[in-house]
Formats: structure tokens, sequence, C-alpha cells
């Protein structure tokens, strides 16, 4: 069976100087083109907004960035607007070598849902097609690595193991947001359902 290695959302936004950046997001960038070498097959994501996405603060008055607010599918964390579809900070870090990929997976596109797994929207039941695509080529096991790690690693490697795939998240070449602790919750939860974390 095979193997596909998943990089979630290594963009400009998410690394240090970036609109929503994840302290060390850009440590990880040599480590992950080391591993995209060894890799039988590379996916990537790329977060994808919409101007005025819902998930951003800015579009809702008398909201801050980091608050929750309740949206139709669920609670939601408000971002500072961020990986704006064709900016420089949704473009991936400037130092990720890219070509090994097979397929870059785009989330996030429709203004009234945000996405964080690579499988589904924030609503759990628009999928992106990923499953389909990797059932398709006969992968059954999953690694994924990026950004960040207690939310599109997280909500991607819940989703894969859901769908029976056999998930490792490689932790040192993840960085997190650790918002109130959920970089810990993330963490206890997917050891907890079976993902393999090292
Ligand atoms: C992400 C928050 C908002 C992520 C994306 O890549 O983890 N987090 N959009
Ligand atoms: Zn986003």
């Amino acid at each position: 069976m095979s193997h596909a290695l998943l990089v979630v959302d290594v963009q400009n936004d998410f690394c240090p100087g970036g609109a929503l950046a994840v302290p060390e997001g850009d440590v990880i960038v040599p480590g992950i083109n080391a591993a995209m070498a060894e890799a039988a097959a590379v996916v990537l994501t790329q977060d994808w907004h919409p101007a005025g996405h819902s998930s951003f603060a800015s579009q809702h008055p008398g909201r801050a960035p980091f608050e929750m607010i309740e949206m139709a599918y669920g609670p939601q964390v408000l971002w500072p607007d961020h990986c704006i579809i064709g900016s420089e900070g949704a473009a991936f870090h400037p130092d990720l070598v890219t070509d090994r990929a097979e397929l870059i997976i785009r989330k996030g596109y429709h203004r009234s849902v945000d996405s964080y797994s690579a499988f589904y929207e924030n609503d759990r039941t628009t999928p992106t097609g990923l499953d389909g695509y990797l059932r398709s080529r006969g992968i059954d096991s999953v690694t994924l690595v990026g950004l960040a790690t207690d939310f599109c690693v997280a909500y991607s490697a819940r989703d894969a193991i859901r769908h029976g795939y056999e998930v490792t998240v490689r932790m040192e070449l993840c960085r997190a947001i650790d918002l109130d602790g959920s970089l810990a919750a993330a963490t206890v939860e997917l050891a907890g359902m079976g993902v393999a974390l090292v």
C-alpha cells in the first residue's frame, strides 16, 4: 500500500511577519523539504480565503481577532484577515520546495464557511475531495507536517483517522498557534484517536 506526505498551510501569513504568524512557523521549512524529497507522494494544502471571509474578525463589528463566535455550523474562532486569494500572504513560504507536490488542495474559499481540515470544511459535511483523491491513488497512510499543529494539522489528522488512514504527525515539523491550551488539547485528542505523534 501507499503512503503520502500532507504538507499543511506552509504559507507566508502563517510565518513570522505574516498576518496570522505562528511562532517559528518558518523554522520547519528545511525539514519539510527534506521529508518531501523522501516521500512517495506529496500533497500540499493552501489556506485560500476571499476578502471579507466570515472567519475574519474584521467582518464582525465589535469583535476582535481570537474571540469565539457561533456560526450556523458551530463555534468559530475569529482570525485576523489572512491568506487572501492571490495575495503574497497566501503564497507558499518562498523556501518551500513545491516541485514534488502532485496535488494542491485549496480550502476556505467559500465566504461563509471556514475550513481547517484538508478533508472537510468546518461545517463537517462539505468534502474537499482529498479523500477521493487519496483512495483512488491507493494511499492508505498519511504523514502530516505544517501549520498550525492545533488547527489545520489537527483537524486534518482527525479526519484522516476517521476515514481509516494510518496517520502520523511529525510534531517537530509542525508549529502551533496555541490559543487557550489548544495545542495540549489537540495532542491528547489525537493520541487518543490513534494518531501517531512522533
Ligand atoms: C489556520 C487558522 C485559520 C491553520 C488557517 O492553517 O491552522 N488556522 N486559518
Ligand atoms: Zn484560514
